[in-house]
């Protein structure tokens, strides 16, 4: 049983914070920390810490509201789609981060939360799902952009999810990233066409890009110094790669790619800084991420709205489909007697 602090290696901005004292038996406690040393998977039998479970509950969930909040700005342009083509690549897109809130629900599921308490707290208010969800999507090149820097930034958080030592959780994030590698991919083609096309179009691109960069660098968290879940969660091998670290792997991938666009990210102070080997950022204005994620962003109860109705609506869904499980239950019984 670990009785010391400790300091994440390679993420200096963390604070050190002492292991939690077990309340369980000892011995559980030490198969636990056994298997986390080890690298090993925990699975739903498997005994594990309060704190561990709360803390899954927490981010699984918080990831699940998000696929499912996050179908919204794009499915807002669904009927607008500029082609065919186009078209079904973005309802195959939207459909698929449904998929993805459904197999997280289920992961969280495992961890002994039902759904039900899940979309309470999403509905209420009371549950998190990312910042980047309460902006609006103002025309085509946003679809584009969210692909390439949204999906681009949301498959460079979760690549490491696959790690993770939560077992359903990192299996469900294999199937996640690969999807996500679509995305990313379908919205950085949809912008080369674009910058292929009429100065207009090019400056649609160069717009988006304006407005959705600073907010994609915030998608990441708060600084490490400022995350008070990373330290712990790193230490149990959920999260593998902190906030900031991953924020700047995030920018180094997406410098070259924006080169190849033609488009320029919209901050003066990023350079390439030869003696740190990565590319040197501005400042993110965090009073804005905050305010964004307690509630107060330009979309936030639009989009709350939009899902509580969305909820109320499929309530006949739901009925129908209990009362036809009820029908073969009964069913059942009877040619069983
Ligand atoms: N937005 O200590 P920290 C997608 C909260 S969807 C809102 O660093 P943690 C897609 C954080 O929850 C992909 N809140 O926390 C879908 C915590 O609050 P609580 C979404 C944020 O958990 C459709 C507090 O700030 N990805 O790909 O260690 C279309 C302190 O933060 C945000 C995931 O959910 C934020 N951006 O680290 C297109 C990935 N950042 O809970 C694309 C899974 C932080 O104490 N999640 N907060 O009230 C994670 O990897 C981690 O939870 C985070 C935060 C890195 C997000």
């Amino acid at each position: 049983m670990y009785t010391q602090s400790f300091n994440v290696p390679d993420s200096p901005g963390l604070k050190s914070v002492p292991l939690a004292p077990s309340t369980e038996s000892a011995e559980s406690q030490a198969r636990f920390d056994n298997k986390i040393d080890a690298d090993g998977k925990i699975e739903p039998q498997d005994w594990m810490p309060d704190a561990y479970r709360k803390t899954l509950v927490r981010q699984i969930s918080q990831h699940a509201h998000s696929e499912i909040v996050g179908m919204l700005p794009e499915g807002n342009w669904i009927s607008r789609a500029p082609s065919l083509k186009r078209k079904a690549i973005l309802i195959a897109k939207v459909q698929d981060e449904g998929g993805h809130g459904l197999y997280l629900y289920s992961a969280a599921e495992t961890l002994g939360t039902s759904r039900d308490q899940m979309l309470e707290g999403l509905h209420s208010g009371k549950a998190k799902y990312s910042s980047i969800f309460n902006y609006p999507t103002l025309n085509w090149a946003d679809m584009g952009v969210v692909g390439w820097l949204v999906d681009g930034a949301a498959i460079m958080n979760q690549i490491p999810l696959c790690r993770c030592s939560y077992g359903p959780y990192a299996r469900a994030m294999i199937r996640v990233c690969k999807e996500e590698s679509f995305h990313q991919r379908q919205g950085y083609e949809a912008l080369l066409v674009m910058m292929q096309g009429t100065a207009e179009q090019k400056a649609m691109v160069q717009d988006a890009v304006n407005r959705w960069w600073w907010k994609c660098l915030a998608m990441f968290g708060p600084p490490d110094a400022d995350s008070p879940h990373s330290a712990q969660a790193m230490r149990w091998g959920i999260k593998r790669i902190s906030n900031d670290d991953l924020r700047q792997k995030f920018v180094d991938a997406t410098v070259p790619q924006a080169k190849v666009l033609g488009v320029t990210l919209p901050d003066p102070d990023l350079k390439w800084n030869e003696e740190r080997q990565h590319h040197d950022y501005g400042q993110i204005d965090w009073d804005e991420f905050w305010s964004t994620v307690n509630g107060n962003g330009p979309c936030n109860k639009e989009r709350l709205a939009t899902r509580v109705k969305a909820h109320n609506d499929g309530q006949w869904v739901r009925n129908a489909a209990l009362a036809y499980s009820r029908k073969q239950q009964t069913q059942a019984t009877k040619e069983a007697a």
